[in-house]
């Protein structure tokens, strides 16, 4: 997703999503001038797809460890059809990157499978705060409006599977 080759940032916007779709957003708020950019591509890109605000159901967490249990909790309490997962891991000197950003995909994975509903990976793992700045509305695109995007097709592909 995140890579110089693979940019969805430029997609088209023709899947257009029914008027009781929900789609809920969790945002960590560590390194918050990040998944804040994150956010607004998301929802930009919602809104673009003909949802209304009232349709997109925006929570923030800590920090990216706790993306799925607030990601769960939409799931169980808020009737959304997909929950898009937003955070930034940045590597440090200590092993922390590598334990959170395994902890944030292994439960995200799971909730896909557990819940048979899409949540969608929109974290940041990278080196520095400049590439994820390149990431989040810079010059690799918003990975948030990627993510966004992705969770509509999945939508889209559940309702063809379900027909
Ligand atoms: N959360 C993030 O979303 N991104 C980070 O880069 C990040 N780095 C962390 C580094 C350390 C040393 C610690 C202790 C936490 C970090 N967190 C980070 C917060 C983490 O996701 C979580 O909120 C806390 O560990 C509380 O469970």
């Amino acid at each position: 997703m995140s890579s110089t080759q693979h940019n969805l940032s430029s997609f088209s916007t023709d899947q257009q999503l029914s008027a009781d779709i929900r789609i809920g957003i969790v945002v960590a708020d560590w390194n918050q001038e990040i998944t804040h950019s994150l956010l607004q591509g998301a929802q930009q890109t919602l809104l673009r797809a003909g949802l209304t605000s009232t349709q997109i159901v925006v929570k923030f967490v800590p920090g990216s460890f706790e993306l799925p249990l607030g990601a769960q909790w939409l799931l169980e309490n808020q009737q959304v059809h997909a929950v898009i997962c937003l955070g930034c891991v940045i590597q440090g000197e200590t092993p922390h990157f590598t334990f959170i950003s395994q902890a944030v995909a292994d439960g995200i994975m799971r909730l896909n499978i557990d819940y048979n509903l899409p949540v969608i990976f929109g974290v940041l793992t990278v080196n520095s705060l400049e590439q994820a700045k390149d990431r989040s509305g810079g010059m690799h695109g918003n990975k948030g409006d990627e993510a966004a995007y992705t969770a509509i097709r999945m939508i889209a592909l559940q309702q063809a599977c379900e027909k």
